[in-house]
């Protein structure tokens, strides 16, 4: 049975920090049928980073509740490259919406992570309990302790102040909106753009990062973002809950799907040179499963909706 609405979104004012980003993008189409009223603002009208000017448009707008889908986000070679700006811009932000949140009376707030949260070798698939229960991923630990404190800020003022802050913690996601940028994005849309390129040019192969060995669980943005929806509607807890789609793959054997899908019939050679990251990070579903929700989109068919949005912003 899924879990009952205890916060319907109808007729509410909703902020969506961060509209502009692959999830809160997809966060904005999802509430069209809520029956919401959406507000959002550029980086133009208020910067973040800025505790005073959070505050200000806070005490102006005075949502009713938020997404908080705002994140200095990339991966490997950036969060590798950027520990400053990755630790840094992430405490600000959320500390700054998180605070401006409780000073103004906000009802709800969804606070989203990361599954980088959770130690190395975590035991997979991984619960929510096995936080803080061991060391983290060198390559993004600056990342992963910005979402921790994250995380523990939401826990902090429903404890001290008995505010209905909550924390999900998606998987590696993508889909439309997606950076392509070979240098910061994440595996997925480099993969895209390289089996793209490689089939554009009649290339042999195409190169991937590390030894293709680690496994990544996926889950497409229009998921994750419904998940959003249902959690804000249907939770109210101090312990974050996974989104997942509950199934991991190789990077070699999504590099493969990747070619097949986007019709590049070349090879693919690895380049160990480049760092693995994690060996896994399969995160429990159970417990968001266990409230009666679901993902919908199959991996293969949100990569042809990810190559189609690609092929359509190049255009
Ligand atoms: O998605 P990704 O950059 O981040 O890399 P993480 C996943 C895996 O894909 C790694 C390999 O083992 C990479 O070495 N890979 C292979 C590639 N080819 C490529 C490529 O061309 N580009 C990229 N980017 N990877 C991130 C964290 O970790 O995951 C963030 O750094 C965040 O903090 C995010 O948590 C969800 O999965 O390793």
């Amino acid at each position: 049975m899924p879990n009952e609405v205890i916060f319907p979104l109808e007729g509410k004012r909703i902020w969506v920090a961060g509209h502009r980003g692959m999830v809160g993008s997809a966060i904005v189409r999802r509430l069209v049928s809520e029956r919401c009223e959406v507000i959002t603002a550029g980086r133009e009208v208020v910067d973040l980073k800025r505790q005073d000017q959070v505050e200000a448009w806070m005490a102006r707008e005075k949502p009713d509740a938020i997404f908080l889908a705002a994140a200095k986000v990339g991966g490997i070679m950036a969060n590798d490259s950027y520990p400053a700006d990755f630790l840094y811009d992430n405490l600000m932000i959320e500390t700054n919406i998180i605070q401006a949140a409780h000073a103004n009376g906000v009802a709800k707030l969804l606070f989203l992570g990361s599954s980088c949260i959770y130690p190395k070798f975590a035991q997979q698939p991984i619960r929510e309990d096995s936080l803080l229960t061991g060391a983290l991923e060198p390559t993004n630990e600056w990342y992963a302790i910005a979402k921790i404190a994250g995380i523990k800020l939401a826990q902090a003022y429903r404890k001290q102040h008995g505010a209905d802050f909550i924390s999900a913690m998606p998987t590696n996601l993508y889909g439309q909106g997606d950076n392509f940028d070979l240098n910061s994005s994440h595996v997925m849309p480099a993969l895209i753009r390289k089996a793209h390129e490689a089939k554009l040019a009649g290339a042999d192969n195409i190169t991937i990062w590390g030894t293709g060995t680690p496994r990544r669980e996926f889950l497409n943005a229009d998921d994750c973002a419904d998940a959003c929806v249902f959690l804000m509607k249907a939770y109210s807890g101090s312990e974050h809950v996974n989104v997942g789609s509950g199934d991991d793959i190789t990077i070699l054997e999504l590099a493969q799907l990747v070619c097949d899908v986007v019709g590049f019939g070349g090879g693919v050679v690895t380049d160990p040179s480049k760092p693995d990251g994690t060996p896994r990070k399969l995160m429990s579903a159970d417990k968001l499963r266990g409230m009666g929700w679901e993902p919908s989109i199959a991996l293969r068919d949100g990569i042809a909706d990810a190559y189609r949005w690609f092929l359509a912003a190049q255009a």
